[in-house]
């Protein structure tokens, strides 16, 4: 099996980039991600933060980093892990020991985690900014020790403004280096072996979890960490909600089953919708609607080329969606797509399954987005996706996820074998 990771190098780039950008009057804090309670002593499984593994490559809970611009170039990059404690790896294993962290990042200063505070107040001096950042999506949310780290920072140094990190790290992260890419590509290899073995095992009578059970035993099997997200397995009519991830209904003959996957290798997975049908033969109905959107996907990947903004992309995608569904008869107007395929084209792809990134943003070269037309017909019980990952290249694009069939044929070959 081969091991891919990335090196000390890329870490230490990228934090050279992010200090020229901030400046030497601004400072980042950069934190890796906080446990989150399952139940009891329970934990959910944990995951790094993409922003912190994407400027230190530590995969360890509880650690900061500390960047402090010098004008001479002399910057300070501190690193803050927790202190190894016997008595705990009795429990948990080895810990993180300060010489394999400054290898993993190449970050020279670091120290334990109970130095953090004094060390950013001992920084700050002669700065305006401390750079930031926070999970915004669930503000609602139960407060961290980052909330209460960053909250007790302000009161006791009003002078330091807090600033959003992202407006600096999100076009860094948007634009993949090759090590990026060759990540990504093993994490669709991965994902291409799980979805072919599927065809060959799928039948009517099967559940949806045995098919996710599937998945899950090829991921970790081929050396994912784990799933990129919780997969949909979704058989008919489930098919067209488009989050389902009950995955807990019976597949039944003659419906096709909708497969929305990825497995995490070294941080980076794939993002792939496949829709097969459940006995390996489409029936012609299902044929003409899926046709539609292979259609679809394919018109809309032969336009993708650096310059323009998501927001155009999706305008772009309305008008291919809305002619080819509207001649398909599943609409009378071209501008009543939306009835029939309610999500957006696609959407940005890295450290995170939805990556950072503005929709007004200009795509250029290393930019990774999925590319995902839908057709809803509840009435029918059909529901397709054909989802792929495409990379921005200096003159169009590269559809990282070729390998993965999605023609009619292919997809019956490969079922009837
Ligand atoms: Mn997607």
């Amino acid at each position: 099996m081969r091991q891919l990771s990335l090196s000390s190098d890329f870490f230490s780039r990228n934090r050279t980039a992010l200090a020229e950008k901030i400046g030497s009057d601004s400072l980042a804090l950069i934190q890796a991600a906080p446990h989150a309670i399952r139940n009891s002593d329970n934990l959910h499984q944990w995951r790094q933060d993409s922003t912190f593994f994407y400027y230190t490559g530590i995969d360890v809970p509880d650690c900061s980093l500390v960047l402090a611009p010098s004008s001479d170039g002399k910057n300070s990059e501190l690193l803050f892990i927790p202190m190894v404690d016997p008595e705990k790896e009795k429990w948990g294993g080895k810990m993180l020991t300060k010489e394999e962290a400054t290898q993993i990042s190449g970050i020279k200063a670091v120290h334990t985690n109970d130095s953090l505070r004094q060390a950013l107040f001992r920084v700050q001096k002669w700065r305006e900014t401390l750079y930031c950042d926070l999970d915004e999506f669930y503000p609602d949310l139960s407060l961290t020790p980052q909330h209460l780290l960053l909250s007790d920072l302000r009161q006791r140094l009003p002078g330091l403004q807090q600033k959003k990190l992202s407006f600096f790290s999100s076009p860094m992260r948007i634009r993949k280096h090759p090590e990026e890419i060759e990540l990504i590509k093993e994490s669709l290899g991965i994902i291409g072996t799980a979805l072919e073995t599927v065809m060959t095992k799928l039948r009517p009578g099967l559940m949806e979890y045995q098919i996710e059970a599937e998945l899950t035993f090829q991921y970790l099997y081929n050396g994912c960490e784990r799933h990129g997200f919780d997969p949909i397995v979704a058989g008919g009519k489930n098919a067209t909600a488009l989050h389902y991830i009950k995955n807990t209904d019976q597949l039944k003959d003659g419906d096709l089953v909708l497969i929305d996957t990825g497995g995490e290798y070294r941080m980076y997975s794939g993002d792939i919708t496949r829709v097969f049908p459940v006995n390996g033969r489409f029936s012609d109905r299902q044929k003409q609607c899926y046709q539609a959107v292979l259609d679809v996907n394919k018109a809309f990947i032969g336009e993708i080329k650096p310059g323009s903004s998501w927001n155009q992309l999706h305008e772009l995608a309305s008008q291919i969606t809305g002619e080819i569904y509207a001649k398909q008869g599943f609409i009378d107007n071209p501008n009543n797509h939306l009835t029939v395929s309610y999500h957006k084209i696609g959407h940005f792809l890295g450290l995170d399954i939805h990556d950072v990134g503005r929709p007004d943003e200009i795509i250029g070269p290393g930019t990774v987005i999925t590319v995902e037309p839908g057709l809803y017909l509840s009435e029918e019980g059909i529901g397709i996706r054909i989802e792929d990952n495409v990379l921005v290249t200096e003159t169009g694009c590269d559809v990282l996820s070729k390998e993965i069939p999605k023609e009619i044929e292919e997809i019956e070959t490969l079922m009837n074998k």
